[in-house]
């Protein structure tokens, strides 16, 4: 798992070169955004509960999914797709805070597209499940914050796609 800063320093690490301007515009970009991705990460955690019921009802309630023969029902798969969406929500935060997406691919997107075919998860729906995420919480944290958020919503939502 890389953050914003070891990814630079890897990288210039393995290259044997010092940090050029493009690697302090980063670090500056990091630092500069850093007390906001750690309020947004505050106001996400004391809202999680929240965060997850209502984008579920917008997405995924309602819908084929929860009826006889649909992917959500019954009590056992219901349950496994909001845990899903706690581990989508749980990890963009970490992912947020670490200014960085590869704790993404490491802990979550991989193996996943794989194992929800083979289960016959329906990817569009749990796309459509990240997205709604995504918007609930850019309201959660503020339209200052909701740049930084949403970044991680939407790699998770290409990397299944
Ligand atoms: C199942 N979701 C699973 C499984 C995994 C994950 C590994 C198979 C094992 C299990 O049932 O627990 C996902 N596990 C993860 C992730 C991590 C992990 C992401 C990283 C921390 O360790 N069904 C829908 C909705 C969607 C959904 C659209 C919710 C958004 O219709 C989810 N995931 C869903 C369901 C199952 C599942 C219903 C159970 C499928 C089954 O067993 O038939």
């Amino acid at each position: 798992m890389k953050d914003a800063i070891s990814a630079v320093i890897d990288k210039y690490d393995a290259q044997g070169k010092y940090l050029d301007s493009t690697a302090v515009d980063q670090l500056k970009a990091y630092f500069a955004t850093g007390e906001l991705r750690v309020r947004a990460a505050g106001a996400i955690s004391a809202n999680a509960q929240g965060i997850i019921k209502e984008a579920a009802a917008r997405a995924l309630l309602y819908s084929s999914l929860t009826k006889t023969g649909g992917n959500m029902y019954y009590a056992r798969r219901f349950a496994a797709c909001i845990r899903d969406m706690e581990y989508f929500l749980r990890y963009a935060t970490f992912a947020m805070v670490a200014g960085d997406t590869s704790l993404l691919d490491e802990f979550v997107l991989s193996g996943l597209r794989e194992t929800y075919v083979s289960l016959g998860v329906p990817i569009d729906a749990t796309v459509k499940g990240i997205n709604a995420l995504r918007e609930v919480v850019a309201r959660v944290v503020g339209p200052e914050a909701s740049g930084e958020a949403s970044k991680y919503f939407d790699y998770l939502a290409k990397g299944l796609s």
